[in-house]
């Protein structure tokens, strides 16, 4: 499949430029439609090399606002397990496709993050997000529990006794509560967030995808592992990233007092 065509679904729009493809979800929450065109273009992005960076946005002021309430509503009517298979169906396809491909994936988070958009939006490595944007983590306020992979990342990234307090009361916070906590990395105005992000994929789909992958693969893997595996796997990676070319070049570079150019290789 040439995945360097962009196309346009009902809720996902996908783009590539460049070595940067963008998947923009262009409605507010996500139902089953919209779950299978998001799985897709996941997908799509971690399997096509000549992508090295991955955005994951939102349109307007929702970012995503999680699972279609109305269509789960619906699926409720029609029995429970059926409403639940969209976990194993979408949501955990989604998720693991964005915290396991092989490149990095930023989240340009334009406005409210809720239920399992937080989960996405964590998923992601990077997280950009507009001053006006608003989080709430929502599954408890409706009596379920996180899932997309939330209840592990959120008290990762947070620590278990506030990750407890933002699930349990499930209140909204801000950009700036983010960004003192460290769930974002930066707060941007909403008139320079797509600048911003756009130029930060640039400069990391240029960067040592190599180095990268398995960078963001190791920092996973590493939480909750024993110390004497966690030193294991980076004695692993360094031997396999140091016989790359990336890594061979980016030394002589640095040698010559160069820039090193990144070829994946
Ligand atoms: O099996 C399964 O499906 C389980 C999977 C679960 C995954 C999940 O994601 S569960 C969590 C689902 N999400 C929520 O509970 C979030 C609910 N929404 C909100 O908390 C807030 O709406 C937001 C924080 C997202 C945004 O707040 P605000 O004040 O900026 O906007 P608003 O006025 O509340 O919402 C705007 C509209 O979007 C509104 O519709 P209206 O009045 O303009 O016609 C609202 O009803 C609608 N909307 C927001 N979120 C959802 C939604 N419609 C359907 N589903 C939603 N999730």
């Amino acid at each position: 499949m040439d995945n360097s065509e962009s196309y346009r679904g009902e809720s996902v729009r996908y783009e590539t430029v460049g070595a940067v493809a963008t998947i923009t979800l262009t409605r507010p929450s996500l139902d089953a439609a919209g779950k299978e065109e998001l799985v897709q273009a996941c997908t799509d992005a971690a399997n096509d090399d000549s992508v090295r960076c991955v955005v994951v946005t939102g349109t307007g002021r929702i970012f995503c606002a999680g699972q279609d309430l109305a269509e789960h509503h619906t699926a409720l009517a029609d029995g429970a397990a059926t409403a639940f298979a969209t976990i194993a169906d979408h949501y955990n396809p989604v998720v693991t496709a964005l915290a396991t491909m092989r490149k990095p994936v930023i989240a340009a988070i334009n406005g409210a993050c809720a239920g399992a958009g937080l989960g996405i939006a964590l998923a992601c490595d990077i997280r950009v997000a507009s001053v006006g944007a608003r989080f709430t983590t929502a599954f408890c306020a409706i009596g379920l529990t996180p899932d997309s992979g939330l209840s592990a990342s959120l008290s990762r990234a947070l620590g278990v006794a506030r990750a407890s307090e933002l699930v349990l009361l499930s209140e909204a916070f801000s950009a700036d509560d983010a960004l003192a906590w460290g769930l974002v990395g930066r707060v941007v105005a909403a008139d320079v967030l797509d600048a911003e992000v756009q130029a930060l994929a640039t400069r990391l789909a240029a960067g040592p995808t190599l180095a990268y992958g398995v960078a963001k693969r190791a920092i996973r893997d590493a939480w909750g592992a024993p110390w004497p595996d966690v030193l294991a796997c980076e004695q692993r990676d360094q031997t396999t990233l140091g016989a790359t070319a990336d890594h061979r070049g980016a030394v002589d570079a640095f040698l010559a007092k160069e820039k090193p150019e990144f070829t994946a290789r």
